[in-house]
């Protein structure tokens, strides 16, 4: 047998062989993706139990969009407008946005319905528990239908958990503030538009599916352009940037080239990408994308509805998951990742019962406040049984998870998800 084909030969699912630049080597993160017809990638999930280090590589990132992904414009031919409420409005194109002082914001993107049907299974209703995916786990093969606003209410019910929407990165742009301040924003702003190039009509089943109904008068926007409108002191803060790079190269089409709004701490849909025109109001645009779709509320008809904003805060096990029952009694590592919209991660602590106690797991260093962090506890466990193992993460905001309550969208959970393990001798 040859190097080759024994490298070749491996069968541990992990280790399946590859070859990279000619050489043999173990297997390499890769998202798990959804394409469309035309086989162009519309949708893809990061495989966040495997990952190791911090920044999720490009190729393992995850890829979401609300309505239909738009033809890719070449950055020659692109230009964002600054327009509204400011002395001076002006365009930009990509070299003269990248003339202005620049800075570069590690963080992590998490998609606001990531993960929502743990709400359900934790409040009881359903016992079905929902996984995060592995790497190697099947996508969903309906994401054209839902993109295309082409599904029925059955397809809907029917459709595969939403996880694995969350990637840590690393982007390079200009601070939103330093184009603000050149325009000269008036003094009676409340909040900034960003408008993406992307068109299309919202997926209507979801929101019908939420209001339990399809009698439900739900708000039917028809096609308009993805945008949100940001409140003044995020659009001023110094790590909201309006980004060209991601991980150290140009910004990918998926990802919103030629530029995107990078907006730490606040799920990925104020992430605005394919940005085409910045636009300060003297109130607050009640963009579809805010006011109806991504909204926390008891109900459709709840007449307190806040539009979601910063994340909560969060830690998940990365191992040991529930499928990697049983395990030997012995010592493992029980380990995972930590974030939270509201800045550093300052502690984690474990259980290793239940919940019924608390020990402090070890948070690896990480000068990155956006950015989750890697934590870790070395269990040794003797006793063969069954073992719910839990994790909860606190911040810099003094905020220890859960913070976010059950919600008819499912949006920003950060529950605390046992894994449920046996020990065997
Ligand atoms: N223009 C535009 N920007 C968008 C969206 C969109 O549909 N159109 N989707 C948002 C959502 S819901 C998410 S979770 C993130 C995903 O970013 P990614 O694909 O780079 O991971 O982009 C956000 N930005
Ligand atoms: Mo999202």
């Amino acid at each position: 047998m040859t190097h080759r084909e024994e490298f070749m030969s491996i069968e541990d699912e992990d280790l399946e062989g590859e070859f990279i630049m000619g050489w043999p080597d173990r297997k390499r993160l890769r998202h798990a993706e959804s394409p469309d017809a035309e086989g162009r990638v519309i949708y893809a999930r990061t495989p966040v139990l495997e990952q190791e280090g911090l920044i999720t590589p490009t190729e393992a990132f995850f890829v979401n969009a609300q309505v239909q992904m738009p033809e890719p414009v070449h950055p020659d031919d692109w230009q964002v407008e600054i327009c509204g409420e400011v002395d001076n409005p002006f365009t930009l194109t990509l070299e003269e946005l990248k003339k202005l002082p620049a800075r570069t914001v590690r963080a992590v993107t998490e998609c606001a319905g990531n993960d929502g049907d743990y709400f359900d299974w934790l409040a009881g209703t359903t016992n079905v528990k929902p996984q995060i995916a592995r790497a190697n786990d099947a996508v969903d093969p309906n994401v054209d239908k839902f993109k295309n606003n082409n599904m029925t209410f059955e397809e809907m019910l029917e459709r595969p958990h939403a996880t694995n929407l969350c990637s840590g990165g690393e982007w390079t742009g200009t601070p939103l503030k330093e184009i603000l301040d050149r325009a000269g924003v008036k003094s009676d702003a409340v909040s900034v538009r960003l408008v993406g190039f992307d068109v299309g009509t919202p997926n209507e089943m979801k929101l019908y599916r939420a209001a339990g109904s399809l009698d439900a008068e739900i708000a039917k926007p028809g096609a308009i352009n993805f945008d949100k409108a940001l409140p003044m002191d995020k659009a001023f803060h110094e790590d909201t940037i309006i980004a060209w790079a991601h991980n150290g190269d140009a910004l990918l089409h998926v990802h919103g080239a030629p530029a995107r709004a990078i907006v730490p701490g606040w799920a990925g849909n104020w992430w605005v990408k394919w940005l085409e025109k910045i636009e300060v109001h003297d109130h607050m645009v009640p963009c579809y994308h805010q006011t109806e779709y991504f909204v926390l509320g008891k109900s459709y008809e709840d007449p307190n509805k806040t539009m979601c904003m910063e994340l909560g805060c969060k830690s998940i096990i990365t191992w040991p998951r529930d499928n990697h029952s049983p395990i030997k009694t012995g010592e493992h590592l029980v380990r995972g990742l930590a974030w939270s919209g509201g800045g550093a991660i300052e502690k984690v602590e474990v259980s290793l019962d239940s919940g019924e106690t608390w020990v402090d797991a070890h948070v690896e260093y990480s000068p990155d406040k956006w950015l989750w962090k890697r934590w870790s506890y070395l269990w040794d466990v003797s006793k063969p049984g069954n073992y719910a193992i839990m994790a909860r993460a606190y911040d810099e905001a003094g905020r220890m998870q859960p913070v976010t309550e059950w919600n008819y969208l499912a949006k920003h959970f950060d529950g605390v998800i046992p894994s449920e393990i046996s020990v065997v001798e």
